[in-house]
């Protein structure tokens, strides 16, 4: 069996230092050593998970996420359309739940005889880990290689792979204030448009602000109003910016970082905002822009409607929550951020409207990410 005490040795000296990730009691190990060393993020499903180590990456980090087997489906959107498409990679530690011939529950099965599968359909070289040590190192170095190329590489857990390691006290969950929301009783006569929302942005965003557009319109108009080294466009991977930007946020507290959202995709991936509320950088503004549709696919309805924002973030536990009715608010409260520093999510209500002969980003998703990462020092 592996000793989390030399594993984990022999992963920081290959630079490895950023873990994310949901449980499994495979991994249990793993995972207790990364939150022993502070290390963890500890992300409320896998695929955002994924993202958070995506944003880290683009901070300069070389990351870990850990699964379940059975979350590695949750996973598969980022993996195929965000750390393919950007080049992003990550070291992945799947757990083998459901072996053949080994006693598992029914639910692990089917993904215990498809895990590697699953990973070869994705492209994403993968070995079982050996639980002898020196046959583990010389699969890192291996492993190390792949991801120094800009790959991803997972190991396979098998049960028992890994020698029991403690976990430490964690001490008191910390719990925001949450006295800081501003609603307003404003009667808006006209609501923005989105581009007038990311003009604005643009305008107060200094060099060391990081504009990280959602998937879809969102991305294309802000690419269209001009692109600038320290802006990222989402492609695919719905719902995952504001992950993106916690592992961005947490890897380079020197950077402001925006995570401009849509209401379809947080509703996409809602867990993530108490996975930000939790680690509350102060450093991340998240900003939702609330048409109340899915514009990029046509405009169908979401359920927005029906639902208080304000409400779900000041419950998930950020900091300051603010109601923007137009776009001096946001000018101000992008302001007051700047200034007080603290993890702030502004809630802005859009009008319908895509930018005439709106076209898409010329530059390519790795150009782009190169760029971001040449731009803020990371690689
Ligand atoms: C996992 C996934 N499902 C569906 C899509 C297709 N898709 C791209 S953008 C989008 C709508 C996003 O809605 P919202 O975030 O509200 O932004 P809006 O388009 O209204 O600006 C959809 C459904 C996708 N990219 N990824």
């Amino acid at each position: 069996m592996l000793k989390m005490s030399d594993f984990g040795s022999e992963l920081e000296k290959y630079g490895f230092d950023f873990y994310s990730g949901v449980p499994c009691s495979f991994l249990k190990s793993m995972i207790n050593y990364a939150i022993n060393n502070d290390q963890f993020v500890m992300a409320a499903n896998e695929g955002d998970a994924v993202a958070i180590c995506a944003g880290a990456n683009l901070g300069g980090r070389k990351t870990i996420f850990l699964c379940q087997n059975s979350g590695l489906t949750n996973a598969v959107s980022p993996l195929t359309s965000l750390n393919y498409t950007f080049e992003i990679p990550v070291l992945g530690f799947v757990s083998l739940r459901g072996e053949k011939g080994v006693a598992d529950e029914p639910q692990h099965e089917l993904m215990g005889v498809i895990t590697d599968d699953l990973l070869n359909v994705m492209k994403i070289e993968n070995e079982v880990l050996s639980d002898n040590i020196e046959d583990a190192m010389k699969q890192l170095a291996k492993a190390n290689e792949v991801i120094e190329s800009g790959k991803s590489f997972f190991f396979i857990v098998k049960k028992d792979t890994f020698e029991k390691e403690k976990l430490n006290d964690q001490g008191e969950t910390i719990s925001n204030t949450k006295e800081n929301v501003q609603r307003s009783n404003a009667i808006v006569s006209q609501l923005p448009k989105r581009i007038e929302v990311l003009k604005e942005l643009k305008f107060i965003a200094d060099e060391d602000t990081l504009l990280l557009a959602t998937t879809g319109v969102t991305g294309r108009e802000l690419f269209e109003l001009g692109h600038v080294d320290n802006q990222f466009y989402m492609v695919g991977s719905m719902g995952c910016i504001s992950s993106v930007a916690l592992g961005l946020a947490l890897a380079r507290p020197d950077k402001k970082v925006v995570a401009i959202d849509g209401d379809g995709s947080l509703l996409m991936r809602m867990g993530s905002l108490a996975t930000n509320a939790y680690y509350a950088p102060a450093n991340l503004y998240h900003l939702l822009l609330d048409n109340a549709l899915h514009e990029s696919t046509g405009g169908q309805k979401t359920v927005s409607g029906n639902i208080d924002f304000l409400d779900i973030a000041t419950g998930a536990g950020y900091p300051k929550v603010v109601q923007l009715t137009g776009i001096k608010e946001l000018n101000k409260s992008l302001k007051s951020w700047g200034e007080q520093q603290q993890l702030t999510f502004g809630y802005i209500k859009t009008a319908k409207g895509i930018k005439e002969n709106l076209g898409r980003p010329t530059l390519t998703p790795v150009e782009v990410k190169q760029r971001l990462m040449i731009n803020i020092g990371g690689e």
